[in-house]
């Protein structure tokens, strides 16, 4: 899979996606990533990528013209993408089911915003998806391009290393994770539950199930609704005195605020 990042700290992402999974991924040739820096794509002699904005107000904006061409550069050497995606605070929430979808994808680029914004015309006419990775005001979009490469990457076969980790990610199911514990049995006096100490895999299995609905419904009850629950994991939450939703909420803890 293909990833073109375009980015005035090209540093900064390049430092990331030399890192942990990523960059063994891209070390075997399974991800081929190529950083750009905006400022490459100027043609005035101070390599200027922003401007103060028509009719005024504070903040200045990124120019048109270094994006479209990086874009177009990206397309002559690169190929055409499949997707061009804008990192923007007003995108799309980026969801796992986002990132399944992109991971179908063979090339995609990924245009990092910086500043109060982004000349529209770039929006309308070389992104074709704008994308946000959630409602919290960051610098700029090198932060939630990583998170999207990231994400998207940890789908492609081969790229972690454990398939198994991947298929029984939580977030595969729907419900948050359950607990894990390693070494030592006791720490400080506190001691690992005992069932995973027992070698019965049947009873661990069903341990870590109802932990993990346990937490759902305790931290993200509106998980629930999505998670397809079986009659007998309805029946278990209904046991532990949470409550089935009245509105599309699956589950809603009752009395349980504070069991953590
Ligand atoms: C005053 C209006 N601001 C929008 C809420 C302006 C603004 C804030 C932050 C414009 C750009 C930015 C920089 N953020 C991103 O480029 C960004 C982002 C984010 O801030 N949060 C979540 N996802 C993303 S994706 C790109």
């Amino acid at each position: 899979m293909k990833f073109d990042v375009v980015t005035i700290f090209p540093a900064m992402v390049e430092s990331a996606l030399k890192e942990g999974v990523v960059g063994r991924a891209r070390q075997a040739g399974l991800l081929d990533i190529v950083v750009h820096n905006l400022r490459d794509f100027t043609t005035d002699r101070h390599h200027v990528v922003d401007d103060v904005a028509f009719g005024g107000g504070p903040g200045m904006v990124l120019k048109p013209e270094p994006l479209f061409a990086a874009a177009e550069a990206i397309a002559e050497r690169r190929g055409a993408a499949d997707a061009v995606l804008l990192m923007s605070p007003a995108g799309t929430p980026f969801t796992q089911a986002a990132a399944r979808r992109l991971a179908t994808l063979q090339h995609i680029v990924i245009l990092c915003g910086r500043y109060e914004g982004i000349d529209e015309r770039v929006r309308e006419h070389v992104a074709t998806e704008e994308v946000s990775i959630g409602d919290y005001v960051l610098s700029g979009g090198e932060l939630p391009a990583l998170v999207v490469v990231d994400a998207v990457s940890r789908l492609i076969a081969g790229v972690v290393g454990d398939e198994q980790s991947v298929e029984a990610d939580s977030f595969t199911r729907g419900l948050l994770d359950h607990p894990h514990y390693t070494r030592p049995a006791e720490f400080r006096g506190h001691r690992v539950p005992d069932v995973l100490l027992s070698g019965h895999h049947g009873e661990i299995r069903k341990w870590r199930q109802r932990e993990a609905l346990r937490r759902t419904a305790a931290r993200r009850p509106e998980l629930l609704a999505e998670a397809g629950l079986a009659a007998e994991e309805r029946e278990f939450l209904e046991s532990e005195g949470f409550n089935p939703a009245t509105e599309g909420e699956g589950f809603s803890p009752a009395g349980k605020k504070g069991s953590r």
